[in-house]
């Protein structure tokens, strides 16, 4: 009961702190960070109360690590996935030679033509592990699994971005860095 009531505020934070802060009639600054009080407020306002506590809570044990507090523990802000247009101070990093891509089989042949691009977030998500990769693509379907050359695109120029939860940022990957050999499909 506990753990639903909480996978059900995250998925509220979630929605509050990326994509959509009017629905806790809040605004994020450029920076992508929210002021907990008002946080707190609005939730209430929305018709999902929560207590600092919960919050906290929510911050400390989510599955991907998805929000993170300041320093000075009054503002909040989600750590990747936004589709609102934030700056993140994202950390530039080398990435391991090879990172993977989750999605639906579905998508497979618009990705063949275009490339692997951000749609509605603000960067395309990789992964260093297949487990995540899997279940980021069973969110959308069948899943399969896209192995990218990320030494290749490093090699190239393309920049990579680590994520303070360990998720791996780029602003696209042109179809000829998928290691289409390679692919994973789901069985
Ligand atoms: C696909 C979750 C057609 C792309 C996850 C994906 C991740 C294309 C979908 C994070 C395409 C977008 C992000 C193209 C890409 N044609 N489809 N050219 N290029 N796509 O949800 O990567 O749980 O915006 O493959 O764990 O699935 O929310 O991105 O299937 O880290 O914390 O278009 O969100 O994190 O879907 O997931 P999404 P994503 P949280």
């Amino acid at each position: 009961m506990a753990r639903n009531r909480d996978e059900s505020l995250g998925r509220f934070l979630s929605l509050v702190l990326r994509h959509k802060p009017e629905a806790a009639f809040l605004r994020l600054d450029e920076h992508g960070w929210a002021d907990v009080d008002r946080l707190l407020a609005g939730c209430v306002q929305a018709g999902h109360p929560l207590s600092r506590e919960d919050l906290e809570r929510i911050v400390r044990e989510n599955d991907k690590q998805r929000y993170r507090f300041d320093e000075t523990g009054k503002r909040i802000r989600a750590n990747q996935g936004h589709s609102v247009p934030v700056m993140l101070e994202l950390r530039e990093a080398v990435p391991p030679d090879r990172l993977y891509h989750g999605t639906a089989s579905r998508f497979l042949e618009s990705i063949r033509r275009q490339g692997i691009t951000r749609q509605s977030r603000q960067q395309v998500h990789l992964s260093a592990d297949l487990e995540t990769a899997w279940k980021v693509g069973e969110r959308h379907g069948t899943p399969l699994i896209l192995p990218v050359n990320a030494a290749a695109m490093a090699r190239d120029g393309r920049k990579f971005w680590l994520s303070d939860n360990g998720v791996w940022l780029c602003e696209e990957v042109p179809w000829r860095y998928v290691l289409s050999g390679e692919i994973l499909y789901h069985l």
